[in-house]
């Protein structure tokens, strides 16, 4: 059954598998190997899920991450999560003790089907008698919108075993024009026409089906601001003159009294998942994604159903040119934008902002950067202007810290001839950091930049706006030099931006390189 389960991924492209093995994985592990699919080995299960998680979207196939039974799978819930609440496809496998001992059994068992089901689209077993069905049924409900993870558990006496269903018939992909379904009691089409203000706010769902140059040719034709969710930068390019900012990310207030001022908002592909504060826009909605309007987070009395990037195509192909916002207002905006971006800036120290100043201009432009979970995110979700999509790779569905380094990892596999640049707090890389030691074992010569602040900062300000100590919220420094020589990686510590475009713009060949850049935390406490 192994080599029948290995064969199928193979078969489907979904690149290597991510795991860390246990008794119940060896005939998987040699399946692979027979199959020719590479495993890659994290240092746990939770990171190396990370990585398929990331690889789901770089590559938008499934990712593939394995553990073994009892504590492998439930170390492994957390990256099943995220894939599940960031819309990204996931095949995760567990082994499981064999089915007979299955009821009654205690040791390292647990219900996985049970542990699983909340944040999966699918769990299910795989058995002899239907191993091809379920491989083809968990590819297709992982892509399927919204894609997502599934789970499947592979009892120890069935992965070895002979499988009776060994079809390798894989689902279709790829979408095919029309199709779209309107609901509501007035045309899109309509509603556009009135509108003095519209604005296109677009998000994962847009990023996963490409839509972007669909949303620019929308956009121009009827001079529609364009507001970017976080998961969903690149999409479009950020100095297009009608690109406005990314929404709940930094300079907040700004981005949404900007939304506030359209008189009508088209969410494309926009998925509320992203969002952090309520809905508060009081104009018309319109809803354009390949899935209905079901969470209601905001209210929409349109809704425009179908693969994204057709349906926005045919909305534009239906409408008259018109005049739209006027550019010198979004002009204006970017510019307020701007100066919120770099407020709260102490001379004399390095600030947040300017680590990723200094690293925009320094890195390659086509590079991929991963963000981790923090107040640095919230920085780099706005600031950071990737040059497509899938070039920043960021959780911001369950948004959990730790992501941003095993992401790097997968996008340099991924991508080796690309430059990866890792973000991260030193909060999030020391629940981490151990990954360290297997990127310089593959030889992934990537950067990882940590906002060093000995702080969990995202934490520690709320303490301060309620005036409480930071009580579990400050951490020791790390040698970053020592921890990553530890690691068969290089590291160095910076303190200016010089030191910092420096060791970005040094060739480290195959090595790692670990970039401590010493910020002062005080530009965020007055911005967040
Ligand atoms: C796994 C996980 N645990 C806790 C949190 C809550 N949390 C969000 S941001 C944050 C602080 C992150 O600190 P650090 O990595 O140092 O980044 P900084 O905020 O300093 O930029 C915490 C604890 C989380 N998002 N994920």
């Amino acid at each position: 059954m192994s080599e029948l389960i290995a064969e199928t991924l193979k078969a489907a492209g979904t690149g290597p598998v991510f795991g860390y093995p246990g008794d119940p994985s060896v005939e998987f592990l040699e399946g692979c190997r027979k199959v020719g699919v590479d495993f890659v080995l994290g240092r746990r299960e939770g990171t190396a899920g990370l990585m398929a998680e990331a690889w789901g979207m770089l590559s938008g196939k499934p990712g593939v991450a394995l553990s073994t039974l009892g504590p492998g799978s439930t170390n492994l819930v957390n990256a099943v999560a995220n894939a599940y609440l960031d819309r990204t496809p996931m095949i995760a496998i567990s082994g499981q003790i064999d089915t007979k001992r299955q009821p009654t059994f205690t040791h390292q068992v647990v219900d996985q089907h049970a542990l699983f089901a909340p944040v999966s689209k699918y769990v299910a077993s795989v058995a002899p008698n239907c191993a091809g069905q379920v491989m083809r049924k968990a590819l297709r409900v992982a892509a399927a919108p919204r894609p997502g993870p599934v789970h499947l558990s592979t009892p120890a006496d069935y992965v070895g075993a002979e499988v009776l269903d060994s079809d390798i018939t894989l689902p279709p992909s790829g979408t095919v024009h029309h199709g779209l379904t309107v609901v509501g009691d007035q045309s899109p089409q309509h509603a556009i026409r009135q509108a003095k203000r519209p604005l296109i706010l677009f998000g994962i769902s847009a990023m996963q089906s490409d839509a972007g140059p669909e949303i620019v040719a929308l956009a121009e034709k009827i001079g529609a601001a364009i507001v970017a969710s976080p998961m969903a930068k690149g999409t479009v390019a950020e100095d297009l003159p009608l690109f406005a900012g990314t929404l709940d990310m930094a300079c907040n207030d700004l981005m949404w009294d900007f939304v506030n001022g359209a008189d009508l908002v088209l969410n494309i592909g926009f998925d509320a998942v992203e969002l952090i504060k309520p809905w508060t826009v009081t104009s018309q909605v319109i809803h354009i994604d390949c899935v209905p309007n079901t969470d209601q987070i905001y209210a929409a009395d349109i809704e425009v159903i179908g693969p994204v990037k057709e349906a926005v195509a045919a909305l534009t192909d239906d409408l008259e040119s018109q005049s739209g916002y006027d550019l010198s207002d979004v002009n204006t905006h970017r510019a307020d934008l701007q100066q919120a971006f770099d407020a709260g800036r102490v001379s004399g120290v390095m600030n947040p902002s300017d680590v990723i100043r200094t690293a925009q201009g320094v890195v390659a432009p086509d590079a991929i950067v991963t963000t981790d979970v923090g107040s640095h995110k919230l920085l780099v979700g706005q600031g950071w202007r990737p040059s497509g999509p899938r070039k920043l790779l960021m959780t911001n569905g369950l948004s959990s810290m730790g992501f941003s380094l095993p992401a790097a990892i997968a996008a340099k596999i991924y991508a080796p001839e690309t430059e990866v640049i890792c973000f991260t707090g030193d909060g999030g890389l020391a629940m981490v950091q151990s990954e360290l030691r297997l990127a310089a074992s593959m030889g992934l010569g990537i950067k990882v930049v940590v906002f060093l602040d000995q702080s969990l900062n995202r934490i520690e300000l709320k303490q301060m706006a309620r005036q409480f100590a930071s009580t579990g919220t400050v951490i020791e420094e790390t040698d970053t030099e020592k921890m990553a020589q530890s690691m068969a990686c290089n590291g160095i510590v910076v303190e200016t931006e010089t030191a910092l475009a420096e060791a970005l713009g040094s060739d480290t060949g195959n090595v790692p390189l670990v970039i401590g850049a010493r910020i002062s935390p005080r530009q965020y406490e007055a911005q967040f």
